[in-house]
């Protein structure tokens, strides 16, 4: 009886360790597997400049082209070094700015922030900020993790139509 019993238990020990080693070796397998299937993102920024508003006080608009040489991402959030400014990002819709939660950068292709297009938003800038300043924006991927960039504010290409005095 006692002999029976240390038996079954030391199959149990055995299926127990089978188990284990399975366990281990899927695991191994799926980080492995992980790794390979999608190749990392690769985010560069080119061509960034920021805008202030003719219009309206501490506000500026941001453009830029962001490339990706990787696989697909997202653009989830942008942040900037200016003390108590707040930062959004735009689309334009029927001729209306609005918010968006994201802009979806593609695989192997580039997402432009332009001029009546998408675009990044500053908000509560301090009067130090002027034509000549720089910042530095902080870009937040879903993919590729945060992305820091230089921006300078220049004075807009095009002159408004309602004029900037
Ligand atoms: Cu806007």
């Amino acid at each position: 009886m006692s002999k029976n019993y240390s038996l079954h238990l030391s199959a149990f020990r055995n299926g127990s360790l089978f188990l284990a080693v399975g366990i281990l070796i899927f695991s191994l397998v799926t980080l492995a597997g992980s790794g390979c299937t999608s190749q990392p993102p690769q985010i560069t920024v080119e061509g960034q400049y920021a805008n202030l508003s003719p219009m309206f006080f501490g506000v500026g608009s941001l453009f830029m082209k962001i490339k990706n040489a990787g696989g697909r991402d997202t653009l989830l959030a942008a942040s900037v070094n200016i003390p108590a400014a707040t930062v959004e990002l735009h689309d334009i819709k029927d001729g209306k700015m609005v918010k968006v939660d994201r802009m979806k950068v593609p695989s192997r292709d580039t997402l432009e922030l332009k001029p009546r297009s998408l675009h990044i938003m500053v908000f509560n800038m301090p009067k130090t900020v002027q034509d000549g300043s720089d910042m530095l924006l902080t870009l937040t991927f879903e993919r590729s993790g945060q992305l820091q960039v230089p921006v300078r504010f220049e004075k807009p290409k095009e002159i408004p139509m309602h004029g900037g005095n």
